[in-house]
């Protein structure tokens, strides 16, 4: 007689062709309606959430600014949006953090890494990203970011009320040549789960196209390449499965959004509308960077030292 475990693995293998067509089918759909690969369920629910939050909220927006974001899904603040003065004790904050080994957590330099990108085995380990671990307690500065100017800001882009789900802060460093071209968070992606949040990144480096700024395809733009067929790859994906579209549209398109600027210079974008990455770094170079995850709410929730945040990623 079949072991019973054998035999859920012929009924799972028999349903996987379904559950794949299904995803297919998913996809599709997310493509065409939303622009993008999430699952039609996330858009769906994240369309009814906006109405829902929308719905309660009254303030004084900026109307340019509602208007920029509404339309592009990003939004790039004057600089001085934060104090200088405040950059700059955050930008000494995080570099003494990452001086204490007790409050760094260093990524991918472990066999995990090898592993998941197929590379050969190597006793040579490279540094691709130092997070700072506790980063409510490393960086309280953190909590002077969400001024007056700064909560009008980020309600004049979601038209809603937010709060701020989590936040993480970390370094990253530029792999050799030829190792890989496109590690993590260099891919072409979109942050999958919900599709009403915003993604608030404060350089602490100034940033330019050698050391990685942040780069994106504005909404429209980004729905434009997703019609023609771009796909993000994830972990452990072969590189180069969208090497013809980004031939033929990424070279040298003045669409392109890159986030130069010096350290402080903040960007303010729906992961999920626009695809986007960390720029290719030029050997030798880093860049850090303090991501806060934003929310939609029906309440506005500032953190503050009583109401710490959580550490994201
Ligand atoms: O570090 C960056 O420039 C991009 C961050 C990113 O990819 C993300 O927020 O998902």
């Amino acid at each position: 007689m079949m072991a019973r475990s054998n035999l859920v693995g012929v009924v799972k293998g028999a349903l996987r062709p379904l559950s794949q067509l299904r995803w297919a089918a998913d996809t599709a759909l997310s493509r065409r309606l939303f622009g993008n690969t999430l699952k039609l369920r996330v858009n769906v629910e994240g369309f009814g959430r906006a109405l829902w939050t929308r719905q309660a909220f009254a303030a004084d927006l900026d109307p340019e600014v509602s208007a920029f974001y509404a339309e592009h899904a990003y939004y790039r603040p004057p600089v001085d949006l934060l104090p200088a003065t405040l950059v700059t004790r955050l930008c000494e904050r995080f570099s003494a953090a990452l001086r204490d080994a007790s409050q760094v957590r260093s990524a991918y330099t472990d066999d995990e890494f090898y592993r998941q990108y197929k590379l050969p085995p190597s006793t040579e380990r490279h540094l691709l990203t130092q997070h700072v671990s506790d980063v409510h307690r490393s960086l309280p500065e953190i909590y002077e970011v969400f001024s007056p100017a700064v909560v009008r800001v980020i309600q004049s882009c979601f038209r809603s009320n937010f709060r701020v789900q989590s936040m993480a802060a970390w370094r990253m460093f530029a792999l050799p040549p030829g190792l890989m071209t496109e590690p993590i968070i260099d891919r072409w992606h979109f942050d999958t789960g919900s599709t009403t949040r915003m993604r608030f990144l404060i350089p602490l480096t100034p940033m330019t196209r050698a050391n990685g700024a942040t780069e994106m395809w504005d909404r429209s733009y980004t729905q434009f390449l997703i019609r023609e067929g771009f796909t993000p790859i994830s972990w452990g994906d072969p590189e180069g499965q969208n090497h013809a579209i980004e031939e033929r549209y990424f070279k040298d398109n003045p669409r392109l959004v890159r986030n130069e600027g010096p350290a402080g210079q903040a960007i303010l974008f729906n992961p999920s509308a626009c695809l986007h990455h960390a720029g290719p770094r030029d050997p030798g170079q880093t860049r850090d960077m303090i991501q806060l995850d934003i929310r939609f709410a029906r309440q506005l929730q500032i953190p503050s030292l009583d109401r710490p945040l959580a550490t994201g990623y």
